[in-house]
């Protein structure tokens, strides 16, 4: 897979393409990111990205030529893109899902924008997709376009090594996890839970999904009622289990009544 970022700050993107999953993705050979910086595609001598808003108002727009002059080069020298990406307030959400189906595209490219935003002629004529990661509000496109670069990267087979480690992440199943721990099995007086120290699967299986649901029900019970739930792809006797083990939680929380329960939460 090819990925290419243009930004007008390409230092704070070049420092995620060396860290970490895009890094060894690239190693490994399975993905090719190039980094763009905006300036690098003006024409005057002073190498203006930006103008005043028609209209009036605050702030700054990004021009249009410098990003037609950017994509043109990408295409000349890259090849067609598969998707023009623009990371943007007003665009539809970026979910696991948009990073699942963009991982089987071959060519992505990101447009960061910043300030009061792109021209909207460049939205117009070159995305494909607009999308935004979150309802609140960053300064500009580019720490979007790298959350969006990280979540399609590492559903590209071969890039995350084990691939447990990527069907099983949470909100590729629609409850949150279970928590995790490592040595030593006494830190201060805080032990780790004793049935993952027993040795028992299933007993360790059967905790890890009660606490991941009682986490979920807590934090994001949004996720257990939305259509997303209980999840298409999953085994029948996982749904069947994540039910009967959901049944069982919401019993006991009536049966305790609520005000322990708003008491046992804050600890
Ligand atoms: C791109 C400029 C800043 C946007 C004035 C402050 C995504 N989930 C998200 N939140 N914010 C962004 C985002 C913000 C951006 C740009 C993405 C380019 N800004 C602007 C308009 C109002 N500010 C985002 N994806």
């Amino acid at each position: 897979m090819r990925v290419d970022i243009v930004t007008i700050f390409p230092e704070m993107v070049r420092g995620f393409v060396r860290e970490g999953i895009v890094a060894r993705a690239h190693e490994r050979g399975v993905v090719d990111l190039a980094v763009h910086d905006l300036r690098d595609f003006t024409t005057d001598r002073h190498r203006v990205v930006d103008d005043a808003p028609f209209g009036g108002g605050p702030g700054m727009v990004l021009k249009p030529e410098p990003f037609f002059r950017a994509v043109a080069h990408i295409r000349a020298t890259r090849g067609e893109p598969s998707k023009v990406i623009v990371p943007g307030p007003q665009g539809r959400r970026f979910t696991h899902e948009t990073a699942v189906a963009w991982s089987r595209a071959e060519h992505l490219v990101l447009l960061c924008g910043r300030y009061e935003g792109i021209d909207e002629r460049v939205v117009e004529a070159l995305a494909t997709d607009e999308v935004s990661i979150g309802d609140y509000v960053l300064s500009g496109g580019e720490l979007a376009a790298m959350v969006v670069a990280d979540a399609v990267v590492r559903q590209v087979p071969g890039v995350v090594g084990d691939a447990r480690s990527v069907s099983e992440d949470s909100f590729a199943r629609p409850w949150l996890d279970y928590p995790h721990y490592t040595r030593p099995a006494d830190w201060e007086g805080r032990r780790v839970p004793e049935v993952l120290l027993s040795g028992h699967h299933g007993q360790v299986a059967r905790w890890r999904l009660r606490t991941a649901l009682e986490r979920t029900l807590d934090r994001r019970p949004d996720l257990l009622d939305g259509p997303g739930f209980p999840g298409e792809s999953l085994p029948q006797e996982t749904q069947a289990e994540v039910e009967r083990v959901l049944r069982q939680i919401r019993a006991e929380r009536l049966a305790r009544g609520p005000e322990r329960q708003e008491r046992e939460q804050e600890s």
